[in-house]
């Protein structure tokens, strides 16, 4: 066994079942040893998808996402996806194959300082060297899943990759765990929770990777709190449930602010303030923060109480307290849902970029996965969108990197075959990223690739208007689209000008063998009032 066929063993033995890279003849060790050691490797068309698809593989099965890369360009490519996991805390470990050790820090081709370039983008940036890989592999393991998770970086030069070893693979890293809040702590939380005439909860990224995102409901229920969510905790308890009031600080954000501050109390309930800072909405309402740390909050922000500590643990006590009455009435909450949701569709003769999401809504069964881009259509998507259960809704919002969506649900049908998996990004966010088309290809998933054609980076182009700024530099096409290619990569394209072509377009891709691109020809121009508006 050399330290390759080890690093793999430990992998696996900590449930790493496939890696996403691009090789270099540095990576041909490693990449022998995951064919030869059972972890499969995913080739893709650049280094940041691998980092993507290796992060929404972390977020979905437990394990940590593995990527791999070779040095210089490969390692500054994959940084963009290292990146993501590290801002949206998924667990992760990037390898970047390297040079012979007695070459590194030498001016050579291809050479940079690695641990430079990963330091800000990590938990940790190790080297593997001789006699402790396996220990330093598990411990890597042990620190992404730790929370707050992450991805941690293992630089492996190829001459320790090739050396013979006697190590043994060691056992499965064991996450550390955050100490639990004290009851103390707990019972203030639920004294202020029951003293509140109109408290809400906003649930946000740190509860999307609770074990138990039942406690979430329980504890919602137990105490009657209407909640909301950011864009990355959608679907941790359903958008369609009683309590539910939607997403916040995305599409028609005002509509959702001026609710939140009707509220006497807001409750953060494993909300990162790396999606939004609390202060962008709440004012002066006094906030009870439960979470794993305590928030980055500005001075202006009234912080009453804070509950810190495992958010598992706070939540399950905080479910079993005795339950808290408050104001709200269900009507209310149904009434403001109503409302919300019709001003995010204005009506218009054309075939709005709101009706194609409605359309792949429709199209995409309630089990089904959703992984989607950065753009006006994010905003658009994250408020507009019912999620029904976690795990359902890609995104990166701390990150916010265009590029995301196709590896994201590459990843995602990877690692749940079973339930149908859609692709939904800009045109913009294709054209970064449409390599991976081919990969999609490679693999043979079913995947349809719906693409907002709205000629425009219409975020940006949002942003020149708000700022009455000319546009420039923002428009994708000058012309019309055209019919779409027969094929990309040999994965066919079709268009769709209605929302019910595009239903039906999407309904006959999540029946054929491979992907589908399916570009909706869309009139996004209510962007401009439903976007920052
Ligand atoms: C890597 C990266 N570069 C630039 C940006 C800034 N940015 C955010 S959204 C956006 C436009 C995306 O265009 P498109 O995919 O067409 O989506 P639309 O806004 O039209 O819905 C840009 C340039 C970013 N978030 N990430
Ligand atoms: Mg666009």
């Amino acid at each position: 066994m050399n330290n390759a066929d080890l690093i793999i063993a430990t992998l696996k033995a900590n449930g790493v079942t496939r890696g996403f890279g691009i090789p270099s003849g540095n990576v041909l060790p490693l990449m022998e040893a995951m064919r030869a050691g059972g972890i499969e490797f995913v080739l893709t068309a650049h280094e940041g998808s691998a980092g993507f698809a290796a992060d929404v593989t972390g977020r979905m099965t437990g394990a940590p996402g593995f990527c791999l890369a070779t040095l210089g360009p490969g390692a500054t490519n994959l940084a963009t996806g290292v990146g993501g996991a590290f801002l949206d805390r998924s667990p992760m470990i990037a390898i970047t194959c390297n040079l012979n050790t007695d070459q590194l820090g030498r001016r050579i081709q291809m050479w940079i300082d690695h641990h430079a370039l990963f330091k800000p983008i990590t938990k940790a940036t190790l080297r593997l060297e001789r006699g402790c890989v396996a220990e330093t592999v598990t411990h890597a393991v042990a620190l992404a899943l730790t929370e707050p998770k992450g991805p941690v970086h293992l630089d492996l030069p190829e001459d320790v990759a090739l050396a013979a070893t006697n190590e043994r693979v060691a056992s499965p890293a064991q996450a550390g765990k955050l100490a639990a809040a004290s009851d103390a702590a707990l019972s203030r939380a639920r004294e202020l929770i029951a003293a509140a005439e109109r408290p809400i909860a906003v649930l946000g990224s740190t509860a999307m990777r609770v074990a138990d995102p039942s406690l979430l409901r329980r504890v919602i229920e137990r105490h009657n709190l209407p909640f909301a969510t950011t864009t990355m905790a959608k679907g941790m308890i359903d958008d369609n449930h009683p309590l539910a009031l939607g997403c916040i600080e995305r599409a028609c954000r005002q509509v959702q602010r001026k609710f939140l501050r009707s509220a006497d109390l807001i409750v953060g309930l494993g909300y990162d303030t790396v999606e939004v800072e609390y202060e962008a909405w709440i004012d002066d309402r006094p906030l009870l923060q439960i979470d794993i740390e305590p928030a980055d909050v500005a001075p202006s922000v009234n912080v009453v109480h804070q509950v810190i500590g495992d958010v598992d643990s706070s939540l399950a006590r905080l479910s079993a307290l005795p339950a808290a009455s408050n104001r709200w009435d269900k009507a209310m909450l149904a009434e403001h849902r109503r409302s919300f949701h019709a001003a995010l569709r204005p009506a218009a003769e054309s075939f709005t970029a709101h009706a194609a999401i409605d359309a792949v809504r429709r199209a995409l069964p309630r089990e089904g996965v959703l992984a989607f881009d950065v753009g006006a259509h994010t905003h658009q998507i994250a408020s507009q969108w019912s999620a029904d259960a976690p795990k359902t809704f890609h995104i990166t919002n701390g990150w916010s990197s265009m590029g995301f969506a196709l590896p994201s649900a590459i990843a995602a049908k990877l690692a749940r075959p079973q339930a149908p998996v859609i692709c939904l990004l800009g045109d913009g966010c294709f054209q970064m990223t449409c390599g991976e088309v081919a990969t999609a290809k490679r693999l043979g998933i079913t995947l349809p690739i719906v693409v907002l054609d709205d000629r425009w980076l219409a975020l940006i182009k949002v942003k020149q208007i708000r700022r009455q700024l000319p546009l420039y530099g923002t428009e994708l096409q000058a012309e019309d689209y055209r019919e779409p290619p027969a094929h990309y990569f040999g994965v066919p394209a079709r268009a769709a000008r209605s929302a019910d072509a595009l239903e039906a377009a999407i309904t006959t891709a999540l029946a054929a063998e491979g992907p589908t691109v399916i570009e909706a020809v869309v009139d996004s121009e209510h962007y401009v009032d439903t976007v920052y508006d």
